[in-house]
């Protein structure tokens, strides 16, 4: 369990001081540490812990990671033999920078496979508070023939953008509901594209999780189809299914978790960040037309400051602390509450879709 864990977690966590919540993730890294796990390889890597306070000098040596390329921490077993007891009796950091791809990738996942690496457990026992969570990383697999797959074999677009978030913040929302912050929340990412009251929606492939029998089967794609609906792979509807997952998760927190915690809930579509790393894997014709399509024609089109901005909107502005919403922004940068599509506001999907993937993360 505790490798399924730690394997499913997103690829990093940042943690960053205050004065750079206005900045783009990117800057906001440079103070970060970032903690990488085996399973996301494409994973962006934006789990971010804003801090609202200075903390003190020793825990600021814990973030002493300030360095801008990806990092991973890991945590080594319990070593019961051990004779000085107090030294090893507890999980430890190891700091690995390039952790993204090659040999520091390969050494986080090696380390992570031992089983013994999770990091809700590491940072809990750093004793820092977790005031906001913020599910935002995502892989998009437009262009993938076939699917790929996480360490524990589901899909890897919802394994990612679904699973991972889900049991992170489940592992995390104990840490959140201790924290005596005036305004705790639970961000997940949404996209207009996963809701089919929009245009952008009904592009082709549209998103539908169907009936979940794909996701009930474990989405290995060996017994069972590697898609929600238990269809064929579609890299881009994976995508879109993993959005609605996102925008039903959020509200299913809402429903069990808002009245007892007092946490936020929210979701949210920036607008569309036309330029973003996340088309890593789209065609180069459609990384250059994709920009100025979205710009003159739709008028979708937001940088990655602007959306950074809208996020940190969410995180810290006191009138967006709305739980159970999904926030969008009109053309003059002016949030407001958003419609969700049919199924991405279907309460017995929610309700089911949170009992199966508390099944497949191990929390059932
Ligand atoms: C699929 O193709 C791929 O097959 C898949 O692999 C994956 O990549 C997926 O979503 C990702 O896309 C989608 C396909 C659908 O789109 C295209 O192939 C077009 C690519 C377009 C890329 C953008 C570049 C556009 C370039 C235009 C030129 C730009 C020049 C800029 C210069 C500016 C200078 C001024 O496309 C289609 O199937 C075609 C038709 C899709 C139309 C969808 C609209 C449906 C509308 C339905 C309306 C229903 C009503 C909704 C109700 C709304 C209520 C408010
Ligand atoms: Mg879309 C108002 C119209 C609108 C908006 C806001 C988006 C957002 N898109 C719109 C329309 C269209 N797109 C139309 C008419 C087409 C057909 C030409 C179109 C195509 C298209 C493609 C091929 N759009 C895309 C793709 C992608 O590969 C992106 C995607 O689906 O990623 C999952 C995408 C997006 N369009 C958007 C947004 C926000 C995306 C990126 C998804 C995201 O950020 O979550």
């Amino acid at each position: 369990m505790a490798f399924k864990s730690a394997s499913i977690l997103p690829s990093s966590i940042s943690i960053y001081k205050e004065g750079k919540s206005n900045a783009s993730l990117k800057e906001a890294s440079f103070f970060g540490v970032s903690v990488s796990l085996p399973s996301h390889l494409k994973a962006d890597c934006n789990y971010s812990v804003i801090r609202s306070k200075e903390r003190s000098r020793s825990e600021l040596q814990l973030l002493i990671g300030a360095i801008k390329a990806q990092t991973a921490t890991t945590t080594p077993a319990i070593d019961e033999a051990a004779p000085e007891a107090k030294k090893t009796l507890r999980k430890g950091n190891v700091i690995i920078t390039g952790a993204s791809s090659g040999l520091g990738l390969a050494t986080a996942k090696a380390l992570a496979e031992t089983g013994q690496w999770n990091f809700a457990d590491n940072f809990r026992r750093s004793g820092m508070p977790l005031d906001v969570l913020v599910c935002n990383a995502a892989v998009y697999l437009p262009t993938a023939k076939e699917p790929s797959f996480t360490a524990e074999g589901f899909e890897l677009s919802v394994g990612t953008n679904h699973l991972g978030h889900f049991l992170l913040a489940r592992l995390l929302l104990d840490d959140l509901k201790k924290s005596d912050y005036s305004s705790k929340r639970l961000i997940i990412v949404g996209s207009i594209t996963g809701n089919t009251n929009t245009l952008a929606g009904n592009v082709p492939p549209k998103a539908n999780l169907g009936d979940l029998r794909g996701l009930a089967g474990g989405l290995n794609g060996i017994n069972t189809s590697p898609m929600i609906d238990g269809g064929e792979f579609d890299g881009a509807k994976a995508y879109k299914d993993s959005k609605v997952c996102n925008m039903l998760t959020m509200q299913e927190f809402h429903r069990r978790c808002h009245e007892e915690t007092g946490i936020t809930f929210a979701s949210l579509y920036p607008g569309c960040i036309a330029e973003t790393a996340l088309f890593r894997e789209h065609i180069p014709l459609f990384r250059l037309l994709f920009p100025p399509f979205q710009k003159y024609i739709t008028k979708g089109y937001v940088s990655e400051e602007e959306a950074g901005k809208r996020l940190a909107q969410v995180v810290r502005d006191p009138t967006l602390a709305k739980s159970g919403v999904y926030c969008s922004w009109n053309k003059y940068s002016s949030s407001f509450e958003n419609q969700l599509s049919e199924e991405a506001s279907d309460t017995e999907k929610a309700r089911k879709l949170w009992e199966m993937s508390e099944k497949l993360v191990g929390l059932a």
